[in-house]
């Protein structure tokens, strides 16, 4: 019982740092869901058993809000979630101790074989934005990849 509390308050205090702009550093480096009556632009992102992203580089510009089609074309269950990378790593060390937990937040789509999601992101700081497979193992063999954002 505990331990799910502590789950869901982390649940939680994720969902918060991505809530909106202007509460802290993080959200605002990494950018926030966007609005689909936003969205200027759709990138296919395709994810497979080789551990990779396809596009795995994206550029987009600063302020712009994107459309991320995401399909999964392999065998295995696979996710990208967008994040700054020390909260990226911090969150695939939780995955390894509860590799059964279900991804909801809206930086996150979780894909069974074969199917596809969306992530509508907008983009608000120039830089690099990181994004990764978390299901453990995956990240560690490089399902890993990053927006510049210009
Ligand atoms: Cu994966």
């Amino acid at each position: 019982m505990k331990k799910i509390v502590a789950f869901l308050l982390m649940s939680l205090l994720a969902g918060q740092a991505f809530a909106g702009a202007g509460h802290g550093k993080q959200e605002s480096v990494v950018g926030m869901p966007g609005h689909a009556d936003e969205v200027t632009r759709t990138i296919n992102v395709t994810l497979n058993d080789l551990m990779r992203f396809t596009p795995d580089n994206i550029n987009v510009k600063k302020g712009e809000t994107v459309r991320l089609v995401i399909t999964n074309k392999g065998q295995l269950k696979h996710e990208l979630v967008i994040g700054e990378t020390q909260a990226l790593l911090k969150h695939a060390k939780m995955m390894r101790s509860m590799p059964d937990m279900q991804h909801t937040s809206p930086n996150t789509a979780s894909l069974e074989p074969g199917k596809q999601g969306a992530i509508i992101w907008t983009f608000d700081k120039a830089g690099s934005v990181d994004f990764a497979c978390l299901i453990p193992g995956h990240w560690e063999a490089g399902m890993k990849g990053a927006f510049s954002v210009n």
